[in-house]
């Protein structure tokens, strides 16, 4: 990437502090997202953590990725969350005796949940592999974790199509690891959600409640998610009242099909496989999930076949697809009012200029460092440098003003939710080499 000599010196403490929060979260074999609101480790922030730490210590980053695929099913997926077992099982709702993994079949020893989370685990893995590829040899790194990456990509190929489409659904909204995303409200509104009385928030112990989801949500979250395993962890349409094909789950998918093609390389084996695999999920996101006229993506629901129109910002991240066709007008979308690259950072999580547009909340308005750091990572892959650059500048900008905070207000740069949140710290160590 740039390099530590374009390194503003005044980035010196913002590296020393990142580096300070990934070592203070990290517990034997992996890393928390936050101590305190998220103790356990969770499948796509372990992805973003892996490539912050592949600069800090490469074999700390494979431990990551392979303690988490240590806990991959049977039948390949890999969980949301996978429970430390040090950490008091009441710690986070829902938590190991809601999920039950012990007794679904195919789970491992150790407990987890049953949902997924969007597969950034090849693009990470490959990182990985990249920053240092004589201490991976020597462990042996590639040979493990290539079989298992190939399971995981097939878990929802094979399973997660529901439609027939071509396309992974996502059947929970905690699937999308963008939970309370205002795409999911309608096809969530179909869902009765469980009674309040049925479970114990553990969240608002740890933000507050203007900043998380609401009650409403997460009655529909439980619900959704006490079906899925009343129904052994089965797919299919039937076992799903909610189902959706993301742009950006199938976009990290196919982006993950051409990492897997230079691991194959790298291993000696056949890459075409997955270069074909990744043409495919690249030409069924645009005929399916692209719109013109908006110049973005759109999730479509599963069970009526219709996009749902609304400006998430998973909507750009087809961005990070090598050789994307449509990429100059995912581009021409984000610096327009909608997002307002260049302006606005980070990317907002949502349309400004929509009527239900939330700052503080969630994924309905703040900024993530990881969705602009695939943002950034999908200019550079197109070529687009000044703009990545500004980009660049700009997120550390942010970070350095309010520190490593879980998501911050695009317009004004005011951190929320979590602090010392690991994948911010991590992105930006990435961000700063
Ligand atoms: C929750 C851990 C996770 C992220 C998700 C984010 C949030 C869990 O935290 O979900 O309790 O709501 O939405 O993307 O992986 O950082």
């Amino acid at each position: 990437t740039s390099g530590a000599a374009q390194r503003p010196a005044v980035f010196g403490d913002v590296d020393r502090a990142a580096r300070r929060v990934l070592a203070t979260n990290w517990r034997r074999c992996a890393t928390v997202p936050a101590a305190g609101l998220y103790p356990h480790q969770w499948s796509w922030d372990s992805a973003f953590i892996a490539i912050g730490l592949r600069h800090l210590s490469p074999v700390r980053a494979q431990r990551e990725l392979e303690s988490l695929f240590g806990a991959q099913w049977r039948d390949g997926r890999v969980p949301h969350i996978v429970f430390d077992p040090h950490v008091d099982p009441d710690a986070y709702f829902p938590g190991p005796s809601f999920w039950r993994s012990a007794s679904a079949p195919g789970a491992p020893a150790v407990p987890t949940s049953g949902i997924v989370q969007p597969p950034a685990h090849a693009l990470a893995a490959w990182l990985t592999y990249r920053a240092d590829p004589a201490a991976a040899r020597a462990r042996g790194f590639l040979p493990r974790i290539y079989p298992r990456l190939v399971a995981w990509h097939r878990y929802l190929t094979a399973r997660r199509d529901l439609t027939g489409a071509g396309l992974v659904a996502f059947v929970h909204p905690w699937e999308s690891g963008m939970d309370n995303s205002p795409a999911w409200d309608a096809p969530l509104a179909r869902i009765t959600p469980a009674p309040t009385g049925d479970f114990t928030r553990r969240d608002l112990h740890h933000a507050a409640a203007a900043e998380r989801p609401t009650d409403e949500d997460y009655g529909r979250y439980v619900r959704l998610a006490r079906d899925y395993r009343d129904a052994g962890y089965a797919d299919s349409l039937r076992v799903h009242a909610f189902a959706v094909e993301d742009p950006l789950g199938n976009a990290l998918l196919a982006a993950g099909e051409d990492a897997l093609a230079a691991m194959a390389t790298e291993l000696g084996r056949d890459p075409r496989p997955h270069l074909a695999a990744a043409e495919r999920l690249s030409a069924a996101l645009v005929s399916t999930l692209y719109d013109p006229a908006a110049g973005m993506f759109f999730p479509r629901d599963a069970h009526t076949g219709a996009l749902i129109r609304s400006g998430s910002v998973g909507g750009l991240l087809p961005l990070i697809v090598p050789g994307l066709p449509v990429a100059a007008a995912l581009i021409a979308t984000a610096r327009g009012d909608r997002f307002r690259l260049g302006q606005a950072c980070p990317l907002p999580s949502y349309d400004l200029t929509a009527a239900d547009h939330d700052p503080g909340r969630y994924w309905r308005g703040p900024g993530w460092i990881n969705t602009s750091w695939l943002f950034w990572h999908g200019l550079r892959l197109h070529g687009e440098t000044a703009l990545a650059d500004d980009l660049r500048r700009r997120l550390l900008e942010r970070v350095r003003a309010a520190g490593f905070r879980e998501y911050l207000d695009p317009l004004t740069g005011a951190g929320h939710g979590a602090d010392d949140f690991s994948w911010t710290a991590a992105l930006t160590l990435d961000l700063l080499r």
